[in-house]
């Protein structure tokens, strides 16, 4: 008897495209099995999952939410996930944790977007998936064209198990094609279903479909197989064997169907999870990375020594912060001590619980396979692992998508500062996706993240939950200036009045410099025109005008500047005069040096269908972007592309349009290059500043 709770349990992540019915499956799941006493609502802001107000104000699922629940015997944990792109970091993250997937389709759209791509998500995580076709009940809703467009997306080996009795607004059951039998559904309340015969017309299409799925069960027992050509009756528990083999092992995807928000069809959504999906003992030893990054096994084996790994972080102002974890290996117990292996941190567990929603049903202890949560650890963050001895393991970092769309923010008021510094940063913990920081050369605060709606809802947390108003805008293209001919000047700092005066003079010459090495500095006075304890001063005050160019005001770079000459005065010299007339000499010796702007370039990676392509680099030329390349990549296409960073600001939207928001990007940056002279005279205007010497 190695693995008690591990044989029990079943972990599924409920996931698909936005508005296919996750959350509302989720509920009527939760309904059915009896954890709930009543189906709430996605409409009323009552369901289990999406408990946060900005989902319900919003009617979509921001972040991950964790139901577990017992049923037939089983503990069921069923993580509701996000289908919105901007949120993929939950979807990710359930997963991972996560030994089987329901894919959750609409029954009127079929295969979209984001299925796709959560799809193929599972498919890496190599987990047993199930798919439920929704909203059968909606106009146009056609179960056996949305079964077509998942046999054309997924392969031949997504295969019913059920089909449905009516459509739209008459569909009323539900046909089993392993047992032949037929269940009609009233009213939503819990037990809704009834067994009847299968209706007459619906016979020969029930026996076709039976046939379909006979087919593909035979296909995974040579023996089952030989019983089955032979005419030879199969009985249930033989056929659901060899189906959960298939299913675990990712070679056949049942496919059921109902109508989530009338609880039609739930029920047998249920006993599938129980009867088809593998248990964290059956899926057996999962892999991470052991000494060395090398890899290792961990087996689901309760009595062996913890370890569990923390996939999301909620940041609770009141709370605290809550860790949820999946105990991979051993078991986590109430008041015990724990190592976080990852910061190497020691941590103590008070009192875990299991989730529902945003509630916790405290527990003394979790198991291998168990999903738990736990507050107040000190450190502890999302991503990390927690053994009960030293132990070198971690997990793979989750595969997530670049922060692209970036703004800059100020607080809205001086108060706000200290409380929006606390805000991002909890924020930040809850967020992979999110980054925040100080742009080293504009000085400006940005928070990034995948979309503007990322954004947005980032922007109001800060609000709700931690009392920070903040505003944001466009952040500043970081341009730099240089210079692309020698030039030379002289300067003096003379000052008379009355008592003791100022007095400096200094000859420069200046030339472009070496790539990157900002100022070169070199000395080249002879003798005592300038006695050396002021030449410090000189360079500083060049290293001062650099800090704004006379084209727009921005950073100058890679100037070298020779110190050739200049005069000093024995009382009226200092160390000021000598910054304030290496300051005056720069300028205008720069004035001469055909001085021009400069933009950084980034290096864009853009990942969309083929069919796209086209449009994706017609766009990239329209905004000064040169491909440099393209490739096929995970089922798709991968384009390369240098591109001018002002271009990149508002591409997001753009591509969203452009692709019906099939595509993504991420970008690096390259290097620095001359604004061409018709732009650089419009970011001169821009700037305020300009002497119209704008190359
Ligand atoms: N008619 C009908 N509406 C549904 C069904 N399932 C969900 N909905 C509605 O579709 C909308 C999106 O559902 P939700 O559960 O939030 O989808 P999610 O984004 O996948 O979580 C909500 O207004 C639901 O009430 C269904 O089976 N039939
Ligand atoms: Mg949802």
């Amino acid at each position: 008897m190695p693995h008690k709770a591990a044989d029990r349990i079943r972990n599924v992540a409920l996931i698909g495209h936005r508005g296919c019915g996750k959350t509302s499956l989720h509920e009527a799941l939760l309904f059915e099995a009896g954890a709930t006493r009543r189906l709430g609502s996605v409409a009323d802001g009552s369901t289990v999952s999406d408990s946060e107000p900005d989902e319900q104000a919003r009617q979509m699922s921001i972040g991950a939410s964790v139901a577990g629940f017992e049923h037939d015997g089983r503990e069921i944990n069923l993580i509701d996930t996000p289908g919105e792109p901007s949120f993929v970091a939950d979807a990710v993250a359930a997963l991972r944790v996560a030994d089987a997937a329901v894919l959750a389709v609409n029954g009127v759209a079929g295969v979209e977007v984001q299925t796709e791509r959560l799809w193929r998500r599972a498919d890496a995580e190599g987990l047993a998936r199930l798919v439920f076709v929704n909203m059968l009940d909606r106009e146009r809703a056609d179960f056996f064209a949305v079964l077509d467009s998942l046999k054309g997306a997924f392969g031949p080996h997504v295969v019913a198990t059920e089909i449905p009795i009516g459509a739209e607004r008459e569909v009323r059951g539900v046909i089993d094609l392993i047992d032949l039998e037929a269940f009609v559904y009233e009213g939503a309340g819990r037990g809704n279903a009834t067994k009847v015969e299968i209706p007459e017309e619906l016979r020969p299409r029930a026996e076709e479909y039976r046939e379909k799925l006979m087919d593909e069960v035979a296909e995974n027992s040579d023996e089952l197989m030989e019983r089955y050509l032979d005419g030879e009756e199969i009985d249930h528990a033989e056929i659901v064997g060899v189906l959960k083999q298939g299913v675990t092992a990712g070679r056949i995807f049942p496919v059921t169907c109902g109508v989530a928000t009338r609880n039609l069809g739930t029920n047998r959504l249920l006993g599938a999870l129980v009867e088809d999906l593998p248990s964290p003992a059956m899926r057996g030893a999962v892999a991470a990375l052991g000494e060395g990054g090398e890899p290792v096994e961990v087996e689901p084996d309760e009595d062996g020594p913890l370890v569990a790994y923390v996939f999301k972080t909620l940041a609770d102002p009141y709370a605290g912060r809550i860790n949820l974890f999946r105990v991979y290996r051993g078991t986590l117990r109430a008041d015990s001590h724990v190592i976080n292996v990852t910061r190497q941190e020691k941590e103590r567990v008070g009192q875990p619980g299991r989730p529902l929603g945003s509630e916790l049903a405290a527990v003394s202890e979790l198991g291998a396979g168990e999903i738990g949560a736990v507050a107040k650890l000190k450190q502890t963050q999302a991503g990390d692992v927690l053994c009960e001895r030293q132990e070198a393991i971690a997990f793979a970092p989750l595969d997530l998508p670049a922060p692209v769309m970036a703004f800059a923010y100020e607080p809205k008021s001086k108060g706000d500062e200290e409380k929006a510094a606390t805000a991002v940063r909890r924020l930040r913990e809850e967020d992979p996706t999110l980054d925040v920081h100080r742009d080293p050369q504009t000085g400006e605060q940005i928070v990034a993240g995948l979309t503007q709606v990322h954004v947005e809802v980032i922007v109001e947390r800060m609000r709700r939950r931690f009392g920070a108003e903040i505003e944001l805008h466009p952040p500043r293209v970081p341009y730099q200036e240089t210079i692309r001919r020698p030039a030379e000047a002289h300067a003096r700092y003379k000052k008379q009045s009355g008592g003791r005066g100022q007095f400096a003079d200094c000859r420069i010459e200046i030339e472009p410099g070496e790539d990157g090495v900002g100022l070169e500095f070199v000395n080249q006075i002879r003798g005592a025109a300038i006695p050396g304890s002021y030449i410090p001063a000189v360079e500083k005050g060049i290293a001062e005008a650099m800090l704004h160019g006379t084209v727009a005001g921005y950073p100058v770079k890679d100037v070298r500047v020779r110190l050739v000459d200049g005069k000093h005065h024995d009382v009226d010299s200092s160390e000021m005069a000598f910054k304030l007339a290496g300051s005056m000499a720069f300028r205008e010796a720069m004035e001469g040096a055909e001085p021009v702007l400069l933009e950084p370039i980034v290096r864009l990676t853009v990942s969309c269908p083929e069919d796209v392509v086209g449009d994706v680099i017609g766009d990239l030329n329209s905004r000064r972007g040169h491909p440099l390349g393209m490739e096929p990549k995970g089922g798709g296409t991968e384009v390369r592309a240098e591109m001018p960073m002002a271009e990149v600001l508002d591409y997001a939207p753009d591509l969203r349009s452009i692709s019906g928001g099939r595509a993504e990007f991420t970008v690096e940056f390259e290097r620095y290059e001359p604004v061409p002279s018709h732009l650089a005279e419009r970011v001169v205007a821009e700037s305020g500043a300009g002497t119209g010497a704008a190359a």
